[in-house]
């Protein structure tokens, strides 16, 4: 076996006496929870980030250009990389191979030990060894100091010593798994989750290639393949994701600087929309909830745009303040730091603590939009032209708000004429219905439990937000009903919007649409709503889609509802007396208004029968983008994006 090169001082070298042991794989056998967040699907695909994980740490610490992940047909995953290789040495305390103790010894990945590695992942980092424990079968193969070193596991256990197996010149690690099903809930790889996650990590690391390989043959037999590189970094992931929207300057601004070891990337661009969108990452984990690097990055922009805006008489004709959302209006920027020991905290641990970072961030973006602001009067202009109509158009905004509000104060709370609502006050038990349509909405009512159930009917389709200017959101009729008949408000502190939801009446929003491409694309609009107005009901998880049935199948009296093909298929055969028996009737529901009322409490609102789909936000940047590309002003990209992907589009349960 491999010599011990033992001198803890060379960063350079690590082996196997730097590995600390410090739990047993059983606990995350028992909790497996504790460990990937979660043994759904996401779990599971949580195992292959963590593989990638350490493979990116090989390229964060100079040793890894090329990462290639495989989908095998039996939805066992390879990751094959061109790092250092696992070492293979002898563990002293231990008395075993480095590679056995990495792979079988929690937290044993050598990343506790802050000397030896540059940066690594805060909420990801448990360790392959965490992916060993539940995988029936794992195998690392080592290439390093000339050989290939192979090991093979079954849920964490060794079912091999540490062989040599062959002799490469090549250097790297290739991890094979497939995880357990008795303890996740799901085998099934979604390609594109891992693509969007492959895609992400190429542009957080410039330079570095990520090839994703899909075995499984789709539709039309063939298998999938795409590879992930970017030169540009996060410029081009600005670019990329304000594909659907109008860019007011020619390149996005790119910021690349680094102190007191923590390394700052930047880029931004201004857009036509009014949506402001900051996506942040620490050590390439995507921070939900921001933190002390995104209030850097804010506290930089407001202070050189404003300095620039003072200078240069921009706000001379304004009758109040700018405030330092304005410089935010049509923003898009990605702001991505990498930092040695991250703290997070937050809810749900989405948030970097670290405070040395704001002033890091905003030195290191303040000198850089100095210098852009100096080099680029035509550019400077437009976005501080931009800026001043975004201020006026708050003004506008909060008083259109805020007559929304009063008009509530004076009518004694009234709530919107056409809301019926339920009985019951407590907000817990209560849920209320978005109907499209008037008539439906009438279904709805009569067929509702009235007790707990509210209805609210939607006209038509409702104010697209994506392409509106605010104050024009909070005038139309549509919103201005479910602000007050939700009993949410939109209140300003500190200069910062939030979503007041203390007084929400319904625990569950169910948006109810017909079946079919008008009704899609209405659930869409209120979702795109949601999700930039009232956020907060998603992240938790008060918002659903009613799932009326497809199909009816009759036979005489009896009779089936059917929500797929496959349902349908199953009913027609179970109905059957004979081959092809033509008594069997297949009434295909165009509308929710072509049920009656029984039949729509039956197959949609009764809880005791019905399916929600619970609306949940996986990923951010993703759904943004697609909410952007769906919604936004080019139709093209939409219109393929639907025949392409709609069942892709990451924004159901
Ligand atoms: C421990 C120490 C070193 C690298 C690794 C683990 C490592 C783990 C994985 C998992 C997938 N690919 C990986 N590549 C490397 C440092 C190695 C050295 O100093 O030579």
């Amino acid at each position: 076996m491999s010599e011990i090169v033992d001198d803890p001082q060379d960063r350079g070298n690590y082996d196997a006496s730097n590995i600390q042991a410090l739990e047993g794989l059983e606990a995350v056998r028992k909790r497996p929870g504790m460990y990937i967040g979660s043994t759904d699907t996401k779990g599971l695909h949580h195992l292959v980030y963590e593989v990638v994980d350490n493979s990116i740490d090989e390229h964060l610490a100079g040793y890894c250009d090329m990462i290639t992940t495989i989908i095998h047909p039996d939805n066992s995953i390879t990751v094959i990389d061109n790092g250092r290789g696992i070492p293979t040495g002898m563990h002293e305390k231990l008395q075993k191979s480095a590679l056995e103790v990495v792979m079988t010894v929690l937290h044993a990945g050598g990343k506790f030990d802050k000397d030896t590695y540059k940066v690594s992942g805060g909420l990801h980092g448990v360790g392959v060894s965490c992916v060993n424990a539940l995988s029936v079968y794992l195998k690392a193969e080592v290439r390093r100091e000339g050989k290939i070193f192979q090991q093979e596991y079954s849920k964490g256990i060794p079912t091999s010593e540490v062989v040599v197996v062959g002799e490469s010149t090549e250097t790297g690690t290739t991890i094979t798994f497939k995880p357990d099903n008795t303890i996740l809930e799901t085998l099934e790889y979604k390609y594109e989750t891992l693509a969007v996650r492959m895609r992400e990590l190429a542009y957080l690391n410039q330079g570095l290639t990520l090839s994703l390989i899909d075995e499984r043959l789709d539709d039309e037999g063939k298998i999938k393949q795409e590879t992930f590189h970017s030169e540009g970094g996060l410029a081009e992931f600005v670019t990329y994701l304000d594909q659907s929207r109008t860019s007011i300057i020619a390149n996005p601004i790119h910021v690349i600087g680094k102190e007191d070891n923590v390394e700052v990337e930047v880029a931004l661009q201004y857009n036509t929309s009014y949506s402001e969108n900051i996506f942040s990452y620490v050590n390439n984990i995507n921070t939900r909830e921001g933190g002390t690097h995104v209030s850097g990055f804010r506290r930089a922009v407001t202070r050189l745009f404003k300095q620039y805006g003072d200078d240069n008489g921009f706000f001379k004709k304004m009758k109040f303040a700018v405030s330092g959302e304005d410089f935010r209006e049509g923003l898009t920027a990605i702001v991505s730091v990498k930092v040695q020991e991250p703290q997070f905290k937050g809810q749900t641990k989405g948030e970097l603590g670290n405070s040395e970072v704001t002033s890091i961030v905003s030195q290191i973006v303040g000198e850089k939009l100095k210098h852009f602001l100096e080099e680029n009067p035509n550019e400077a202009r437009k976005i501080l032209d931009k800026v001043v109509v975004a201020a006026s158009a708050r003004e506008a905004a909060r008083k259109a708000r805020e007559m929304v509000q009063r008009k509530n104060i004076l009518t004694g709370g009234g709530l919107p004429g056409k809301l019926a609502d339920c009985s019951n006050k407590h907000p817990a038990e209560s849920e209320i219905f978005l109907v499209e349509g008037d008539s439906a909405g009438g279904t709805a009512k009569q067929g509702r439990d009235r007790h707990f159930q509210a209805i609210l009917p939607l006209r038509g389709k409702i104010l697209n937000v994506e392409k509106a200017m605010e104050h024009k959101i909070y005038e139309n009729e549509e919103i201005k009903n479910m602000f007050i008949a939700l009993g949410v408000s939109i209140e300003e502190k500190d200069g910062e919007k939030i979503l007041n939801i203390e007084k929400l009446r319904y625990h569950k929003v169910v948006i109810m649409c017909d079946a079919d491409v008008d009704g899609s694309h209405i659930t869409t609009l209120i979702l795109t709503f949601f999700f930039r107005f009232m956020r907060p009901l998603i992240d938790n998880g008060y918002i659903y889609i009613a799932a009326p049935p497809l199909y009816l199948v009759k036979r005489g009296k009896d009779f089936k509802y059917a929500w797929n093909e496959a349902d349908r298929k199953e009913a027609v055969l179970s109905m059957s007396k004979k081959e092809n028996d033509d008594s069997v009737k297949i009434q295909r529901y165009k509308g929710l208004g072509e049920m009656n009322a029984e039949q729509l409490w039956d197959t949609t609102m009764d809880p005791t029968t019905r399916t929600l789909r619970q609306v949940t936000i996986e990923d951010a940047v993703e759904c943004d983008r697609v909410f952007s590309m769906l919604m936004g002003e080019e139709v093209p990209p939409r219109r393929h994006f639907i025949e392409t992907h709609a069942k892709y589009a990451r924004i159901d349960a």
